[in-house]
């Protein structure tokens, strides 16, 4: 079904959004309405009830109609499991059902300007004041700013340190809650990244996601996303290089250089079996990761991060090579490779870096 919707619904679509700089709201609705904005979140609320194992191959075939609207609805699917996990019980029957269609889209707000890999020294501030919360500062680089209907916010309520975080779930409308213009970007043409702005947004104590008990449990909340967020970012890379893959191969078999095909050509069969090699083993760490989240493994987090790491570069690597089959026409806009070359370049840089993820692994490692 994912196949299916990302050749209807995404592939035919995907460069033109990415020139126009279109965000598909209406395709990643309909996307919603088949199951895919919730799906790993329990089904009494509405959610699809499945495994990591299937999030990572739905994300492969979305991506590999296009990997930036895939990449948006991980974001969504994050922040909605997010609520599902950690929210109260009211909170999981007031926002789920609008979130599993994605009649509500929601975007996921950690990094500051001065807060990125280091998250934990994150500054935004939520200031208990009386029933509500007061919060004061600005996010930077978030995906679906000013478009998204719920912000879920990590800010700090308790104290320094990343015990002091909590999550808030903050209305598109409130009052003092702002957006900086649309940054122009390298790739991720079709979806919007602003700062989100928050002076004196005054929202409800019962917006902590979690209720009194979610006091400075944010940090661990925001990590465990992300977990699950950086296997679907992997799965983003991997369907967009096998897409770019499977260009390549097609236009081996057409294209002739001194009286024969390129397909024919012994170097050209190397380098077609060492993308295809790397295409596979990405595909596999990947579902050994998402297995070990499904199954609560030990090693789950180190995992996740390998999987992020190796996936990313991996394919970046198999599709710039695709790019370098198809000559100069690799480099024009309507081959539709170069597009996927610089949606995948910031897979290794979002849902935490690559170099944040050797430093999970290392540390993990370091502690046998
Ligand atoms: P920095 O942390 O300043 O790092 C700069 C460089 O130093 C990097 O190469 C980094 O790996 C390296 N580095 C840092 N510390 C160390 C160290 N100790 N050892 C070795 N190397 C180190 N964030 C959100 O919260 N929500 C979003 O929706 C979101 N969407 C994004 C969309 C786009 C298009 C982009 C570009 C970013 C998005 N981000 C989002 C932010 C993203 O997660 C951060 O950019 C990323 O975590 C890195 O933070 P930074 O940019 O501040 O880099
Ligand atoms: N899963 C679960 N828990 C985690 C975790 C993870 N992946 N990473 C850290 N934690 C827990 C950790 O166990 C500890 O818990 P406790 O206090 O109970 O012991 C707590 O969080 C603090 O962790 P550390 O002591 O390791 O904190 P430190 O500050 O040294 O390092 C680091 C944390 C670097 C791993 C974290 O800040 C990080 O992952 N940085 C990258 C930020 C990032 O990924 N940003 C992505 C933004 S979203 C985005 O880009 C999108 C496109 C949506």
């Amino acid at each position: 079904m994912a196949r299916d919707f990302a050749r209807k619904r995404l592939a035919p679509y995907a460069l033109e959004w990415d020139a126009a700089k279109h965000f598909p709201v209406a395709e990643m609705k309909e996307a919603g309405s088949l199951g895919m904005a919730a799906i790993y979140t329990r089904e009494d609320v509405g959610g699809s009830g499945l495994r990591r194992l299937d999030g990572v191959r739905i994300f492969e075939e979305l991506a590999k109609g296009d990997p930036v609207t895939a990449a948006f609805i991980s974001i969504h699917n994050m922040c909605t499991w997010m609520v599902d996990t950690y929210g109260s019980e009211e909170q999981r029957r007031e926002w789920i059902p609008k979130l599993a269609p994605m009649d509500v889209m929601a975007s996921y707000c950690l990094t500051e300007p001065g807060a990125g890999s280091d998250a934990a020294s994150l500054t935004t501030r939520a200031e208990r004041d009386g029933d509500d919360f007061v919060l004061n500062g600005t996010k930077q680089f978030i995906s679906g700013g000013g478009a998204s209907d719920l912000y879920v916010v990590m800010a700090r309520s308790e104290g320094e340190g990343a015990r002091g975080i909590s999550t808030f779930l903050v209305d598109k409308g409130t009052e003092g809650l702002s957006f900086g213009p649309p940054e122009v970007k390298m790739g991720w043409h079709s979806q919007p990244t602003t700062q989100v702005i928050f002076e004196n947004v005054r929202i409800p104590a019962s917006r902590m996601l979690g209720g009194a008990e979610g006091a400075g449990k944010g940090f661990g909340i925001a990590m465990n996303g992300l977990n699950g967020g950086r296997l679907n970012i992997a799965a983003c890379s991997l369907g967009g290089a096998q897409a770019a893959y499977d260009l390549a191969l097609r236009y081996m078999t057409e294209r002739e250089t001194f009286g024969r095909k390129l397909i024919d050509e012994p170097t050209i069969r190397f380098a077609l079996a060492d993308m295809a090699t790397s295409l596979e083993a990405s595909r596999l760490i990947l579902w050994r990761a998402a297995t070990a989240l499904d199954e609560n493994d030990p090693d789950k987090v180190e995992l996740c991060a390998m999987a992020k790491k190796f996936v990313t570069e991996t394919c970046f690597q198999v599709a710039d090579q695709a790019l370098q089959l198809h000559g100069g026409y690799g480099y024009l806009h309507e081959t539709g490779v170069e597009k996927i070359v610089r949606d995948l370049r910031v897979n290794r840089i979002l849902e935490g870096t690559n170099e944040i993820m050797r430093m999970v692994i290392g540390r993990a490692e370091a502690a046998r």
